[in-house]
């Protein structure tokens, strides 16, 4: 979608170092981290959000979590504290499913 901000980040219209890209999603890090670590995992189809999933993205989100798995390792995460959010309705800023991925020292409620 063009009016879509992680569609324009997807599509390379805006430049941004993604940390991991496949075929079906992007890792980069949040504009304004909540905590140490704050990275958001996108699926490169525009979904919606969390009302929008159906049984035919369930490989896609077992992907997103063996994503999240390998960057909790890569970051040191494992024996620290961090957690997965998935944000929906007012809650939600930007209409396009994401995951984020928050570690280490907390800032604020993401
Ligand atoms: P949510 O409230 O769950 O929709 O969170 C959206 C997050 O996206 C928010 O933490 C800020 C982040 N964000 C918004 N625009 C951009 C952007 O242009 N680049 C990056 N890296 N992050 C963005």
């Amino acid at each position: 979608m063009n009016d879509c901000i992680f569609c324009r980040i997807i599509n390379k219209e805006i430049p941004k170092e993604f940390d991991f890209e496949s075929d079906s999603l992007v890792v980069f890090p949040d504009i304004n981290p909540s905590a140490e670590l704050h990275l958001l995992i996108v699926p490169k189809n525009h979904i919606i959000g969390m009302a929008d999933l159906t049984r035919n993205h369930g490989d896609l989100l077992v992907e997103i979590y063996n994503v999240v798995n390998k960057l909790v390792k890569q970051n040191n995460l494992e024996e620290n504290f961090y957690r997965v959010v998935v944000n929906g309705g007012k809650a939600q800023h930007v209409p396009h499913l994401h995951f984020h991925l928050l570690g280490g020292q907390w800032k604020r409620m993401v």
